[in-house]
């Protein structure tokens, strides 16, 4: 390559990769894969570094950020970055609207509405259509130089999209975080150890104001132009929504949702209407600006001290406020789960009086360090739960009030008294009081009475929550204990489903010992352990009188699951409402009154394939798995068995490549009768 063809390569990949970040940035539509830009873009690094005299400043290569600097150079404005004021009620905004109208003496004001950002101003100062300065606001007169760092964000363009640049032009605007760029920054910041931030704004002015621009390009920053400071050179169209467009045209990220609207009605009916979006939205804003539209307008009203008169800041209820813990709880949910709930000296947040908090679990609280006595900010948005963000350290009492364990504090379940525990690689504390806590009472009836377990038809949810509300029912056992008479006193209960009920519960006496296991609930021990621990015990006694090792000599118990298993029969209410159901012959232990019997199939694996002449294939499952064998639905060279009946599948020819010996019904009933 000449000289010549090596500048013009260079000048195409530029083009081209700005093309394609602004398509990706900007428009969310991505032409080319994220390769083939990679591609350019080492292309283009490339031939910069054998041939530095072909960077320029407009060259994306320096998205990635530069070497490291001592301090953020002051800068100062051209014309101040005034604030905006602003209107916390519909009243003031029509008193905003009506100024407007009497000094404009205007019978209906034209207004250009946009979204309120939550994130920091800056300038950007483009010379001859090339971005050579980007500035943060800083106290409205000198900001701080943050050129290098506003390279990276790779929405802004570097060249203004246009033949004719004019020689100055500064473009105003903010600096944010989309809030999910926020959430993956967090989870890097705690997988790294290192702080979290504790709201988009603040990660995004963390990230801006950076010393290292190479951190800053890591970190996602979003901006949003939203009006011009200085124009030289050039003619600003007549009204602020033709510039925006004009902006647009230039390339520069500008907010979808800006409108015009007419008068106090337009913009308080685009207040709610943003509103209602806000929680939808991709980053946060704090409310919505209106800004009258006519350029001349905005001349004739001028500024007041600080700010413009031709422009109001209405603002959404805060969503962030502070206050004071005044004391931790807890809370049981419905699996056992403590929950630190965190008792607040009420506060207006949100749009509500927040009086409680949750912190998801000890590590949560252990990263926000929360104590009586602090002062905290508390978030609330949405409809979601308030959370505690952070703690306000300059507030902490003295001297330094206990920090919270729940452990320490919680020792036993404050709703059944049993024992709380925290198991190993688990995030949660939890009450081991299963059947017997009336937190856990109805998710464990529900689960019992469910179609798997002891499957007592009828036994749904609404009923569960009467049953227990009423006090009729506490454990499993109970239920055994209810008749008619119990159940036509119930809401919605007549006598036909009454009896229906009754009827169910019989049926379900006399259960497997697995499906009884299960019906249990114990944590970790689904359907599956159940049936292998049923097998392999098969008496409830055998079970309970395990150890962790006799527990682990089942094929597939690990220590978690046999840990679960010993913590639940530890607990003398979990026994003595098993005894109960005992009593009742819920259900059927194996007839042979030996502890372990080695069976028959013990540990062997069958395969099913096609139809035997005479059992179902549920049957045949059934009768092996009676005698210890376990059926599983692929065949592999651990297959010890494949059962073929007619018409078998690709199953057989499996079997036979394999060497699996092959049985039919008549090999297969031989064998269990052994
Ligand atoms: C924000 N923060 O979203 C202005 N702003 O206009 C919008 N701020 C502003 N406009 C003049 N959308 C001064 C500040």
């Amino acid at each position: 390559m000449t000289a010549d063809q090596m500048a013009e390569r260079v000048r195409r990949l530029r083009e081209e990769i700005e093309l394609h970040n602004y398509r990706y940035y900007v428009l969310d539509e991505p032409s080319i894969p994220d390769a083939e830009f990679d591609r350019l873009f080492r292309e283009l690094q490339q031939l910069e570094s054998q041939n530095p005299e072909l960077l320029t400043p407009d060259s994306p290569t320096l998205r990635v950020g530069a070497r490291p600097v001592s301090e953020l150079a002051p800068v100062t404005h051209r014309t101040p970055m005034l604030s905006l004021n602003n209107a916390f009620a519909a009243e003031e905004a029509e008193a905003f609207d009506r100024r407007v109208r009497e000094a404009l003496q205007l019978d209906s004001v034209e207004y250009a509405v946009e979204p309120k950002f939550d994130g920091l101003a800056i300038s950007l100062s483009y010379h001859n259509g090339i971005l050579v300065q980007a500035a943060t606001r800083g106290d409205g007169y000198t900001g701080e130089d943050v050129s290098a760092n506003v390279k990276t964000i790779r929405s802004i363009p570097l060249r203004l999209h246009t033949d004719k640049p004019p020689h100055l032009l500064e473009v105003r605007g903010e600096v944010l975080m989309l809030k999910a760029d926020f959430e993956r920054l967090n989870r890097l910041q705690r997988e790294k150890g290192e702080k979290e931030f504790a709201n988009p704004r603040n990660a995004a002015a963390g990230s801006l104001r950076q010393l290292d621009s190479r951190i800053t390009a890591e970190r996602r920053l979003s901006f949003f132009a939203y009006g011009v400071g200085v124009l030289e050179d050039g003619e600003l169209p007549p009204t602020h929504s033709a510039v925006m467009d004009w902006l647009e045209h230039l390339r520069l990220p500008v907010c979808e949702q800006r409108q015009t609207v007419q008068g106090a009605e337009g913009i308080l009916a685009y207040y709610r209407a943003i509103g209602s979006q806000r929680d939808r939205m991709p980053y946060e804003i704090d409310g919505v600006v209106y800004k009258v539209n006519s350029l001349q307008g905005q001349e004739t009203l001028g500024f007041v001290s600080r700010a413009p008169r031709f422009a109001v800041a209405h603002k959404f209820p805060a969503q962030e406020e502070m206050t004071v813990v005044e004391a931790i709880d807890v809370q049981v949910g419905r699996t056992g789960t403590l929950t630190p709930v965190v008792r607040l000296k009420p506060v207006f947040v949100g749009g509500v009086t927040v009086t409680n908090a949750t912190l998801h679990n000890q590590d949560e609280v252990d990263r926000k360090d929360v104590r009586v006595g602090d002062t905290v900010i508390v978030r609330r948005a949405g409809d979601v739960i308030p959370e505690v963000v952070s703690v306000v350290p300059e507030r902490r009492p003295k001297p330094d009030p206990q920090r919270f364990n729940i452990l320490e504090q919680y020792p036993v379940c404050p709703v059944c008294g049993s024992r709380v525990v925290r198991l190993q690689g688990e995030a949660a504390a939890r009450c081991s009081g299963g059947l017997y806590c009336p937190a856990q009472r109805k998710q464990a009836l529900l689960h019992f009475a469910s179609r798997r377990a002891m499957d007592i038809e009828g036994l749904g949810e609404k009923l569960v929550d009467q049953l227990v509300d009423t006090g009729l029912v506490k454990t499993p056992a109970d239920i055994y204990r209810l008749g008619m008479s119990e159940l036509v006193n119930l809401d919605r209960m007549a006598e036909k489903s009454a009896a229906n009920l009754v009827a169910a519960i019989e049926r379900s006496r006399g259960a497997t010992l697995a499906r009884f296991v299960f019906a249990l609930g114990i944590r970790n021990v689904g359907e599956a352990t159940a049936k292998d621990l049923a097998r392999y015990f098969r008496h409830l006694d055998a079970l309970k009188a395990a150890d962790l090792a006799q527990l682990q000599s089942v094929p597939e118990v690990g220590p978690i699951v046999a840990e679960s298993i010993t913590r639940f029969f530890a607990e003398t209410h979990n026994c003595e409402v098993i005894e109960r159901l005992r009593g009742v012959g819920a259900w059927k232990d194996a007839e042979s009154g030996e502890a372990f019997p080695l069976l028959a199939l013990g540990g062997k694996t069958f395969v099913l394939t096609g139809a035997l002449p005479s059992l179902t294939r549920d049957e045949a499952k059934e009768r092996i798995e009676a005698r210890g064998g376990k059926v599983s639905g692929s065949v592999s060279k651990k297959t010890d068995y494949v059962v073929a009946g007619a018409d078998p599948g690709s199953k057989f020819t499996k079997a036979q490549e394999l060497g699996v010996p092959i049985l039919d019904e008549t090999g297969l009933l031989a064998l269990l009768a052994e």
